[in-house]
């Protein structure tokens, strides 16, 4: 796991962290993920299905519906959600916390027309917690905004591989992922990108 990283507005961007054996291995366990918790389009409060699927793994998984955005302890299949892959742990134990693990890790899919507007992750109990993102499959153009909306923005393209931590004052930074490049990544057989982000919720 290469652990240089760039700062951009508080982000630590750690470009190419993951080599391709290491990110075939965590797709791996992300299959196992989706087979115990299969995929779904959450709601917006709005009543508009998402455009990214989701799931989760650990103790809490982030859900939303017609009542609002929350983490829950369990799938809507009624089912808990499956543990947290120790390779995704090991990751946070290495560049955020090797005391405290995350309660969340949460997998985001974005098929090829799938795009995930600005906003602000807020749900969490204790924001001096950072959040950290893994991208695999296909680039995401990635947007970064300011502590509250509007303002200039900067983007950049997330690769496979590539690692985010989001701390201090980017983790409450507006941000979104504008469009996906189709067909710029082979680790996924039918395309798409996944991102996953580890979150402390309590
Ligand atoms: C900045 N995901 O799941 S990852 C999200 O690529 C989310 O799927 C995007 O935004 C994705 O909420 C972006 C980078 C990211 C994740 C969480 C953050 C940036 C963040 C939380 C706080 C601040
Ligand atoms: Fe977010």
């Amino acid at each position: 796991m290469l652990q240089e990283s760039l700062e951009i507005r508080g982000f630590r961007i750690f470009k190419g962290c993951l080599d391709a054996p290491a990110q075939s291995a965590l797709l791996e366990d992300i299959r196992a993920i989706v087979r115990a918790a299969p995929l779904f389009s959450p709601m917006t409060p709005y009543g508009k299905p998402m455009r990214v699927q989701m799931t989760s793994a650990g103790k809490y998984g982030w859900f939303s519906d017609r009542k609002g955005y929350r983490y829950e302890r369990r799938h809507p299949d009624g089912q808990p959600w499956p543990p947290i892959p120790d390779s995704v742990l090991a990751m946070w134990e290495s560049l955020v916390d090797p005391n405290r693990h995350p309660d969340c890790c949460l997998l985001n899919f974005y098929r090829d027309n799938a795009r995930m507007g600005l906003h602000q992750d807020r749900d969490e109990a204790d924001f001096s917690w950072p959040v950290l993102s893994v991208s695999l499959g296909d680039d995401g153009l990635f947007r970064m905004g300011n502590p509250t909306r509007g303002g200039k923005t900067e983007s950049i393209w997330l690769e496979s591989g590539d690692v985010v931590v989001m701390g201090g004052e980017a983790r409450l930074t507006y941000h979104g992922i504008d469009r996906i490049r189709p067909g710029s990544s082979r680790l996924l057989p039918k395309g798409g990108r996944i991102n996953l982000t580890c979150r402390v919720v309590d």
